[in-house]
This record gives structure tokens, sequence and C-alpha cells, in this order.
């Protein structure tokens, strides 16, 4: 996209007022993000190209932040989420002439992304963000939510799109991929266990917001300021949230490191983020969401580990990538954080006893 075809965007949420600036943005692996100003205005916007092969319904999407912002009102909260612009016709979404959907939010002054933890206090405030989001949602009927993407979190389905990459081999990457792949065929039991817990109502669905990487949360200074990319809110248990933030936040390198000897779970992250989010979800977290926490972690790797090799597979039409062997190497990773997860299940358990 150029900068006048993005200017051209602009102004259909902002016919009065001209665009002064306009660049990509942020580090998502989905839509397409970019800041802008407005001459005369000191505040600054996001300017999100959809990616609608990944959201089929982005007014859907528009409904979901709407009902959050809805959440949110007439209360003083600690933490805030972007607000969605609409353009002067009401429209929230904007549809371009090759069908590209756009939407405009408020940009979070001030703010910065944490990409890997490196400090205690930025884990327990993740914690405390997320938790928050939680919380809000918690008044939220779940059956009030569609999935933005069907099956998202399901292990099945995500092993079943594993099990067609392999079978289709549509990339010829399988032959160097195959002990990888018996590495997370060896789990998929014990990790369908989450399912069929949430299936029957043993963990009860809530609303959730089913992409808490740690990039999905903005810092101003040293506390944690908002949780942003709303699109997967939706149905869905606590150990997605707590987990994908874990996942993320207790990694000691970047999701894509490629020297798997920096790899590691970060028990000091751990602990503190479970405290920060315990302090949120405290009053309504049920016993039987409490006892299985601790697996919460390595069943998100679990998912993002066959995601990424599926992807890989499939020849990389999902992920935003940087070379070949991206997806490979986001799958080793997680690969490499269940390993050393599985090794301190008793300390993890304790550690969320304790908090
Ligand atoms: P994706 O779905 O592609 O991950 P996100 O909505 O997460 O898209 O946006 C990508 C990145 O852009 C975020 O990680 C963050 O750095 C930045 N970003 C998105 N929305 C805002 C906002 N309202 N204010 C400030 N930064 C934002
Ligand atoms: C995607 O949109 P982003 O970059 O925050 C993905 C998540 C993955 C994550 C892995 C809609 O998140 O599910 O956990 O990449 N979002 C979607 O980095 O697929
Ligand atoms: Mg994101």
């Amino acid at each position: 996209m150029n900068v006048l075809s993005l200017k051209r965007i602009a102004r259909e949420f902002f016919h009065s007022r001209s665009v002064a600036e306009i660049f990509p943005f942020g580090e998502g692996h989905i839509n397409d993000t970019f800041k802008l100003t407005l001459v005369g205005v000191q505040e600054a916007y996001i300017l999100q190209r959809i990616n609608t092969a990944v959201f089929k319904d982005p007014e859907g999407l528009a409904t979901t932040h709407l009902k959050i912002q809805e959440a949110l009102s007439g209360q003083d909260h600690p933490l805030e989420i972007a607000i969605l612009i609409p353009a002067p016709n009401g429209k929230l979404i904007h549809f371009d002439e090759d069908g590209n959907a756009w939407r405009m939010t408020s940009f979070i002054g001030d703010s910065h992304t944490v990409e890997v933890v490196e400090e205690p206090w930025q884990a327990y405030e993740a914690g405390r963000g997320f938790g928050w989001f939680n919380k809000v949602c918690y008044p939220l009927d779940a059956r009030d939510f569609k999935e933005a993407i069907k099956d998202f979190q399901s292990v099945s389905f995500r092993m079943w799109q594993l099990d067609e990459a392999v079978k289709n081999n549509l990339a010829g990457r399988l032959a160097s991929v195959k002990d990888i792949v018996a590495f997370y065929k060896d789990r998929q039991e014990a990790f369908g266990l989450m399912e069929k817990l949430a299936n029957e109502e043993v963990i009860p669905l809530r609303v959730v917001h089913n992409d808490t990487k740690i990039n999905n949360l903005l810092f101003r200074g040293q506390k944690a300021a908002a949780v942003i990319d709303l699109d997967t809110v939706g149905p869905g248990i606590l150990h997605y949230d707590y987990g994908d933030a874990l996942r993320t936040g207790g990694n000691t390198s970047s999701e894509d490191e490629r020297d798997l000897g920096k790899v590691d779970f970060n028990m000091e992250a751990f602990e503190a983020f479970s405290r920060g989010y315990m302090e949120q979800i405290r009053d309504f977290v049920t016993e039987a969401e409490k006892d299985y926490l601790y697996l919460a972690p390595r069943l998100m790797a679990f998912i993002m580990g066959i995601r990424f090799l599926a992807d890989y597979l499939n020849g990389d039409v999902y992920y935003k990538t940087a070379y070949p062997g991206h997806n490979l190497s986001r799958s080793k990773v997680q690969k490499k954080l269940i390993e050393r997860m599985e090794a301190r299940e008793d300390a993890m358990k304790e550690i969320i006893a304790g908090a």
C-alpha cells in the first residue's frame, strides 16, 4: 500500500481533516497496521486493514468491539482499550474498491509493547492487565458472542489441521520435520483433556480475549495501560488467556528465536504474572479452573506449536513470515517451551497455589 492510497482510506474516516503522516506500525502477524496523525490534531490514530482471509466477518469484529466498549462504560478503569472511530456515515468498517476491510481506532498514546519480558514487574503488570480484561468480561454472557474464527482454540481441530498438512505436504517440507510432528502427536491426548473439560462444562465457558500474546498489551511507563487486538474476543476459557500470555511472557526469548539454547520458561516471570493475574480474578475463579491453570501455558504452547508447524507444511499461507523457515523456528520454540514446562510441573503447581 502506498502512502497516497492509505491517505485516501483515512479520508473515509476523517472527511474534513488532512492526514499529516501515516506509516506501518507494530509487530502483529495478522492485520496490516498503520499509525497516523492529522493536521492540527494532537491525538494519533491506528488504521488497520483487517485480514479477511482470517476474519471472514469484519463487521462482526466491530460488533464485538462495541460490546467491550459498552462493558467498560460508566466506570473508571485502571486500563483502557482502543476506541473504534466511526466514519461520518456511522460505518465502523470501510470496504475499499478492492474489497479490503478497514477500521480506525484511537491510538493509545505514550505507550510501548514488551516483546520479551526481562523484569518481573513487566510480568506482574501483564498479569494484572490481562486479569483485568477477564474481570471486565466476567459479567458478559458467552452465548451472546460468536467465535470470530471457528474452533480457534480447539485442540482436536488444530490436530486435524496438522494431520491434513502432513497428508498433503503442500510445500514438500515434510521429510525434514517428521520428529517434530511426532513430538506434537505424542502429546495430543494429554492436551485434548482441557477441551473435554470445557465441553463438559467442568471448566466454565466465559467471554475471553483469546489472543493474549504479550505484545497485545500496552505499557505506559512501568504500568500496564491497555489491552488491544480484540479481534478474537469471544467464548473461551480463562486458560486460553492465562496460557497464551505465559507462553509468550514466560519465554526468555522471542517467539521466533533461532538459537534454541536461549529458549527457556522463565519461572520468575511465571510467578509474578500469576500473582498479578490472580489478584484480578480471585473473586470469580472456580476451584476447577484453578486446578488446571498449571497446564494452560503448556496447552497454548502446544496449540501454537502445531499451528506454526501446519503453516510451515502448507507453505506459510497464514502467518506473516520474514524467511522460509520462520514458522518452523516458531514451532521449535514452542516445543522447547513445552519440554521446559513439563520438567517443572510440580514447581508450577506450587506457584499457582501460592498466588
Ligand atoms: P495483529 O492482529 O496483526 O496482531 P494488532 O491489533 O495487535 O494487530 O496491532 C499490531 C500492533 O500495533 C500491536 O502489537 C501494537 O504494537 C500496535 N497497536 C495496535 N493498536 C494500537 C493502538 N490502538 N494504540 C497503540 N498501538 C497499537
Ligand atoms: C497471531 O494477531 P497476533 O499477531 O496478535 C494469532 C494468534 C497467535 C499469534 C502468534 C487471529 O496473533 O492466535 O497466538 O499470532 N492470531 C490469529 O504469534 O490467528
Ligand atoms: Mg496483535
